[in-house]
């Protein structure tokens, strides 16, 4: 493996944290020279912080607490029936997924955990694996963002959120939760946007929905989706580009996944997004999807929030690998 210029010299390339319990039991690997594989989930449990929040935050906890249910969202890892896919995950699944473990921010700056992060994405991008990241708050999504120059290939974002995530800065923090649709907006590799579940008030400022329509984001309101379904968002994503999929856990309605730090009513069903993720994923190639925001503490529910999270990963796996045509 060629070790990434963000850690130059001679420093040995740095492991990243073993895992609780497995994504759905897959092997765990821990060494990024070894990430050789057809789907590879990653935590990425820190982003840049702003001062006016905990730190270490909430949703630092999510990647484990989303793996810990893996048997309750995937029972015998995938190996039951799936009545979507019409036979068992197990056989749609390409052979080698593997649980990368988590990238945790030790006692470094953020720059350099920025740039371990997007170097990790890179190895496995440039593999060709389809890279399904676990947040982790909104702002994982951004070195993320930056990794995706490895491929060989422009992009399109689609973005499901109650916010619109267009902050320029916060406090001087220009990497933060608020921001990651705004970072993507200035990737050249990234062909355009489209956003979906947008509501409440506190979803964003006049001027950073002026931006985001500027720029040329296609914006789909929960509302819209409500009164017209999935069908124009479909029309509206580009068929003949490959995705990355970014989901906010507040996109969705906090019935459904009510562990969040800031649940807005009115939000998407759980039908609605497992319906896009399903005609999206095959349809099209997905180099990649996160899955962001979760907030353990506030999920003393019976997990619903983290199972939901599951089945919308699994979900997009199955569209994903059962398409006849192959990926590449
Ligand atoms: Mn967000």
């Amino acid at each position: 493996m060629t070790r990434p210029a963000a850690h130059g010299g001679s420093a040995s390339w740095q492991h990243t944290t073993r895992p609780a319990h497995p994504f759905l039991g897959w092997p765990v690997v821990l060494e990024p020279a070894k990430w050789n594989a057809d789907v590879a989930i990653l935590g990425i449990t820190h982003s840049e912080p702003y001062a006016h929040d905990e730190q270490p935050n909430e949703q630092t906890r999510a990647p484990d607490a989303v793996r810990a249910c893996s048997e309750r969202f995937c029972y015998g890892g995938g190996t039951q029936f799936d009545w979507d896919l019409d036979t068992e995950l197990a056989a749609v699944l390409p052979p080698c997924c593997i649980d990368c473990g988590n990238a945790v921010r030790e006692d470094e700056p953020y720059d350099d955990y920025s740039a371990r992060v997007t170097a990790y994405l890179e190895v496995l991008w440039r593999r060709g694996t389809l890279v399904l990241v676990l947040g982790g708050d909104h702002g994982v999504t951004i070195p993320a963002l930056d990794a995706l120059a490895v491929l060989d290939t422009r992009v399109h974002i689609v973005h499901i959120d109650a916010h619109l995530d267009w902050r320029e800065e916060v406090e001087g923090v220009r990497r933060g939760y608020s921001s990651p649709l705004r970072w993507a907006s200035t990737k050249p590799y990234v062909a355009g946007m489209t956003q979906i579940g947008l509501r409440g008030v506190g979803s964003a400022r006049a001027a950073e929905a002026a931006a985001a329509r500027a720029y040329g984001s296609r914006i789909f309101t929960a509302s819209q989706v409500h009164a017209a379904g999935i069908e124009p968002v479909l029309a509206a994503v580009p068929a003949n580009l490959p995705l990355y999929i970014t989901v906010d856990a507040d996109g969705l309605d906090p019935a459904v996944m009510p562990g969040v730090m800031a649940p807005a009513p009115g939000g998407l069903r759980f039908d609605q997004i497992a319906a896009l993720l399903r005609a999206l994923a095959s349809r099209q190639r997905v180099v990649g999807m996160d899955l962001v925001e979760i907030a353990p503490r506030f999920d003393a529910h019976n997990a619903v929030t983290c199972i939901t999270a599951g089945c919308l990963l699994v979900t997009l796996l199955g569209a994903q690998f059962q398409r006849p045509q192959p990926r590449a």
